[in-house]
């Protein structure tokens, strides 16, 4: 399940310390979106080493709304208290950054892998909003790019962005609490998506 697919994704593994290219957008008075397009560059060689390194495993027996469900994915994931290092260096440098410019532990990175467009993960907000309140999610997607979608809670128009190659994507304010988001599934891909999320637990 290699992937090479963008001009940018072959460099050498590199994130924008300056965030130069991130733009806030406020979805209302309480809720924000940062996207930094491209922001990890080098996005392919961490794609095809994550692959190789993380145990990946599909979750089953998942409650989603009012169905327990295998999910339609694979995941992995690393937390600061098992006392190990990241599975990669780069990534203790991306949290260490993250975690200063949104003000964040992040002592949680969960890894989504979408194989194929029949992988997905449905309208949700994060479960850890019933514990923190106003959780900030910051995602890193390589590989191929795949909608991610926003809706407010319940319902409503729908805003969508098409993430992968090194996108940065934060989620902060109410975003878990009063909006939902998803990744669907989709006819055609150009190859699999990953998904790199810093939480704190
Ligand atoms: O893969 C993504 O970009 C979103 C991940 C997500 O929604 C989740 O793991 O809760």
């Amino acid at each position: 399940m290699f992937y090479q697919g963008s001009l940018f994704g072959t460099l050498v593994p590199e994130f924008d310390e300056s965030f130069a290219e991130l733009q806030r957008l406020d979805l209302d008075a309480t809720t924000w979106v940062d996207l930094a397009p491209g922001w990890l560059t080098g996005a392919d060689q961490i794609y095809d080493q994550l692959v190789a390194l993380l145990p990946f495993r599909q979750r089953t027996g998942v409650r989603m709304f009012d169905q327990i469900v295998d999910e339609p994915r694979l995941s992995a994931w690393w937390r600061l208290e098992s006392g190990e290092p990241e599975p990669m260096p780069i990534l203790h440098g991306m949290r260490l950054l993250l975690a200063e410019r949104y003000d964040e532990p992040f002592d949680s990175i969960g890894f989504n892998l979408y194989r194929d467009g029949d992988d997905s993960v449905a309208w949700h907000g994060d479960r850890h909003r019933h514990v923190v309140t106003n959780p900030v999610i910051a995602i890193v997607s390589v590989g191929s790019p795949r909608p991610l979608r926003l809706r407010p809670r319940g319902g409503g128009t729908s805003l969508s962005w098409s993430l992968g190659n090194g996108d940065l994507f934060v989620m902060g304010g109410a975003c878990q609490h009063e909006w939902e988001h998803t990744v669907p599934k989709v006819r055609v891909t150009h190859g699999p998506r990953m998904s790199i999320t810093f939480r704190s637990v």
